[in-house]
Formats: C-alpha cells, sequence, structure tokens
C-alpha cells in the first residue's frame, strides 16, 4: 500500500544496493571452535548475573557458524541483493593480534566465496562489538592507545584477503556504543583492566570513542593511498530523527545536543574542521581526549558515503534543571548530552505503535526516517553526498506469546514497519532529491539481542531454535514485493507458497 501518491510507480535504479543484515556474535554461535578466540560478548552473558534479559547466551544462536550455506542460498532463492555481515575479529587473530588462526580464515574464505558464487553481494563490517578478551586482559582494550594499531593490523589483514569480493567496507558499527556494547559495563566491574580509571564510564566512553575513530582513519588512508582500494567505506552511525518537545529555544538546543553526541561525535568525517563538536569540548573539558592536526586531517573526508542505522524517532527536551547547569555538573544524571528523549509526544500519546518488550526504545515512526534523511544531507551535514539506511527494523514479541508457527510468521507489526519505512526512504529520494543510495533490514532472521537476549525477535525470519530451521515471516514477503514493485529485484512471495525451509 502506498501510502505516498508520488512513489506509487517510482522506479530504483539498478545500482541501488538492499538486503539484510546481521552481526557475527549475534548469529554466528559456534563460540569455542574451529580455534576461535573468547571475545567480550563470550564473556558477558556467562559471568555477568542477570546482564541478558531472559538469562540466554550467544553460544548457539541461529548457528550460522555451520549452517551459512543454507543462509546463502535462502537469500539466493529469495533474491536479496545484498547481505551485510560482520566478521569476528577474534575468529581470524584469537588473542586480537599475534597468530593468524587458519580454520577462522577458512571459514570466511568459504563464507564470502559462497555468497560470491550466488550472486550476493558481500558488504562487510569489520568490527561489530565483539572484541577479543584478550585486549581487555593485556591493555583494557579500547580504553588504550594500544588498540589502535591491533585493529589496524586486523582489519588489513581481512581487507587484503577479501576487497576483491566485497562491494563495500564498515570499519566499525555504531561506535556510539562505546559504552557498554563495545565492552562491558559497568566499566571496572567484569574486566578488571577498567579499575583505575578515575572519572569511570564517560571518561572510558570518550576514550573509546577516540580510539575508535583513530582507528578508522588510519584503515580508511591506508586503504585508499597505500593499498589502492577501491570500495566505498564508511562506518555505521547510531542516531535518530529528533523532534523539540516545544518550540522553546532551550528544547531546540536540547535537539542539537542530541545530534551532536549521536552524529556529531563521530562526524569529522564531514566537518571542515575534523574535529569534535564545540558542543562535546565545551560539556567534557579533560574528559574528551583531543586530536593533533595530523589526525584531524587524517579524519576529515575519511568516508566515502554516509551510513545511518535509523530506527525510531525521539522528542528531546533541556534537563530539569536546565542545560547549562547539567553541563558544568558531571554527576547530573543526564550529563554529559544533558537533554533527555522520550517516545512520548508533547500532547501524551505515544510517537507510534511501540515494539516488543524486548526493544522498548523501539517505536515505529516511519515518517521520521524521511526527515531524517533530508536533515542529515542537507542541514546537518551538507557534505555528504551520498546516504544508506544501514539499518532499520523492529522486534515482534518472543514466541512464547503464540501458540504456532504461522502466528509466529505472521508479523504484521514488522511488515507494516518494513513498507511504511521503504515508502519514505523511497520519498526522500525521488520526491525530496535526498542521494539515498541503499537500504538493510535488520535482520536477516532471530538472533542473539544483546543484553535483550534470544527472546527479543528482530528477524525477517525464524529461527526454530531446536532444530534451527528458518521460515519466512510475512515482513520478509513485504520486503522483496517493496523491490519487486520498485523494478530491483526481489522475488514475488507469499508464505502459502513458501514452501522451503
Ligand atoms: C543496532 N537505538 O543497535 C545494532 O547494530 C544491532 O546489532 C542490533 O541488534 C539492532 O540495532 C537492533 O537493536 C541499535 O536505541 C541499538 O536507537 C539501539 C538503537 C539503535 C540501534
Amino acid at each position: 500500500p502506498a501510502y505516498i501518491p508520488e512513489i506509487a510507480d517510482a522506479k530504483l535504479p539498478d545500482d541501488f544496493l538492499w538486503g539484510v543484515a546481521s552481526a557475527a556474535f549475534q548469529v554466528e554461535g559456534a563460540v569455542n571452535a574451529e580455534g576461535k578466540g573468547p571475545s567480550v560478548w563470550d564473556l558477558i552473558p556467562h559471568r555477568w548475573t542477570n546482564s541478558i534479559m531472559d538469562n540466554s547466551t550467544g553460544d548457539v544462536t541461529s548457528n550460522n557458524y555451520y549452517y551459512y550455506k543454507v543462509d546463502n542460498a535462502r537469500l539466493q532463492t529469495l533474491g536479496i541483493k545484498a547481505y551485510s555481515f560482520s566478521i569476528g575479529w577474534a575468529r581470524i587473530f584469537p588473542f586480537g593480534s599475534g597468530p593468524v588462526n587458519p580454520q577462522g580464515v577458512a571459514h570466511y574464505d568459504d563464507l564470502i566465496s559462497d555468497l560470491v558464487a550466488r550472486g550476493i553481494k558481500p558488504v562487510v563490517t569489520l568490527f561489530h562489538w565483539d572484541t577479543p578478551l584478550a585486549l581487555f586482559n593485556s591493555y583494557g582494550a579500547w580504553t588504550s592507545e594500544n588498540i589502535v594499531a591491533d585493529y589496524v593490523n586486523y582489519a588489513k589483514y581481512v581487507i587484503e584477503r577479501y576487497d576483491k569480493y566485497v562491494d563495500v567496507w564498515y570499519t566499525f558499527n555504531e561506535p556510539q556504543y562505546c559504552n557498554w556494547r563495545f565492552s562491558g559495563y559497568p566499566f571496572g566491574t567484569i574486566l578488571p583492566s577498567y579499575n583505575g580509571i578515575g572519572t569511570g564510564g564517560v571518561k572510558a566512553r570518550f576514550l573509546c570513542g577516540h580510539y575508535t575513530l583513530l582507528a578508522h582513519a588510519e584503515v580508511y588512508n591506508w586503504y585508499h593511498k597505500v593499498f589502492k582500494g577501491k570500495k566505498p567505506m564508511s562506518m555505521k552511525t547510531s542516531a535518530n530523527w529528533i523532534i523539540a518537545n516545544s518550540s522553546s529555544a532551550a528544547d531546540k538546543a536540547a535537539v542539537e545536543r542530541v545530534n551532536d553526541y549521536n552524529m556529531g561525535w563521530f562526524g569529522q568525517c564531514w566537518r571542515e574542521d575534523g574535529d569534535y563538536p564545540a558542543s562535546l569540548k565545551n560539556t567534557l573539558g579533560d574528559i574528551l581526549p583531543k586530536f593533533t592536526q595530523v589526525q584531524k586531517d587524517k579524519l576529515k573526508g575519511s568516508c566515502d558515503f554516509y551510513a545511518i542505522d535509523g530506527y525510531t524517532t525521539y522528542y528531546a527536551s533541556a534537563p530539569p534543571n536546565g542545560i547549562a547547569a547539567c553541563s558544568s555538573n558531571r554527576s547530573d544524571p543526564n550529563f554529559p548530552d544533558c537533554a533527555p528523549t522520550t517516545s512520548v509526544s508533547p500532547d501524551g500519546f505515544p510517537i507510534g505503535p511501540n515494539s516488543d518488550a524486548g526493544a522498548t526504545w523501539l517505536y515505529s515512526t516511519p515518517t521520521g526516517i524521511r526527515k531524517f534523511l533530508n536533515f542529515i544531507t542537507k542541514d546537518y551535514f551538507p557534505a555528504v553526498k551520498s546516504i544508506v539506511v544501514s539499518e532499520f527494523g523492529f522486534a515482534e514479541p518472543a514466541e512464547a506469546s503464540f501458540n504456532t508457527l504461522e502466528q509466529i510468521l505472521w508479523d504484521l507489526r514488522r511488515s507494516d514497519y518494513i513498507q511504511s519505512f521503504l515508502d519514505n526512504i523511497l520519498a526522500a529520494r525521488v520526491v525530496d532529491g535526498v542521494n539515498v543510495t541503499g537500504a538493510f533490514a535488520w535482520a536477516i532472521y532471530d538472533n542473539f539481542e544483546w543484553n535483550s537476549g534470544l527472546g527479543t525477535k528482530f528477524g525477517l525470519q525464524y529461527v526454530n531454535l531446536t532444530d534451527y530451521t528458518r521460515h519466512p515471516k510475512a515482513s520478509m514477503f513485504q520486503f522483496l514485493n517493496f523491490f519487486k514493485q520498485h523494478g530491483n529485484g526481489g522475488k514475488e512471495g507469499t508464505i502459502a507458497n513458501a514452501t522451503f525451509s
């Protein structure tokens, strides 16, 4: 159903890149197989009591490590153009640095060549939060500058091996989560190497962001200048469309602060000075590390396109005690962005239909993504010439809430989300003139949703966790039919004629 009349007959160009997404730790399982080293995410569910909502682990999850050929064959059958996935650092370098694990390498050789053989374009993220545990033990991982050399060493190995076959590179997934998802939280509690970071979480978070940026810039400059790679490279950004809670100047300033602390923090690629935004420098003072001029010059322009993981929309308002008082008080609960956000609109209604309990942050706000794409490319980062929606998606309730497989597969709330988001992404392109060049739905199938565990279901396919069969949901066909309708592949289909599993 096209709610936007101008897009009814719109056609996408052949090079519009679309597909489904995953991440190594969330789908692979096989956590101790074939020479893999432990990552921080292997440890968290086992050692940090009650850290995972349903006490599940990622030990097996969707079993993609062993089922990747089945998974790729399904993508091919469904006519999906590209697959966005990540590589597990600790599979290639079990200790983060040092010796290479040939079995881990052989696995990704096979995964990638199988995708290519099936005509599915690999879109590869080098790091999606599964930091090798050894790097915590030796130097505190992302709180130490040592991580830069180790990440660069890993990234070069992977890029040199696979660049020929890969269509798009992402150095990092959502460095905005440099707090707990990269690292385990609270710092120092489960990972002793964090002890001794005086200002606690906030300081560790901005150190982590800093070394992430330096590592990204090194890899980007090496890739294009030394290695002479030609594929587009960027990093994935987690940010959402933010609306002021009122027309007051203080609430409008709160919107700017949220944008600065999400997109701006990692926006050196697109700013003239290649530095942090002024709002961060002013509030964070000595918590925020400083770049040298050489580093700023390397960071500036170090992305070939913008990649936004835009799931929802929020309202932002000034904190109760005002932005100035909050910004100067490091123990204020709203420090440092000093701009609380909410999914409740000023008139008291929720901003959209909400997601499952495992993703309480996620409300369906399709018109938000259209405004956001316009805002990023025209207002916030005018240097951006093309933009990809590198993730969008919606969680439905856990299977325990359903009686039958049919009910699980009939995921109408997600179908509506997928259709409405795609309509609005297309409208941004053909009506508003935003150069959106791709869209990826999260997720290929149900998987381990970090601290929400296996019970939070983001998949466009269902995975039976007993026999590991996969089953396309209604939302998968909604997704495919969109691309079929708009002239860019995608098989027509319904649950009824999906006989394979
Ligand atoms: C992404 N938000 O994280 C991640 O890249 C995935 O690994 C994850 O499974 C997926 O989204 C679903 O959560 C996000 O609060 C987490 O706006 C939170 C937000 C956005 C993305």
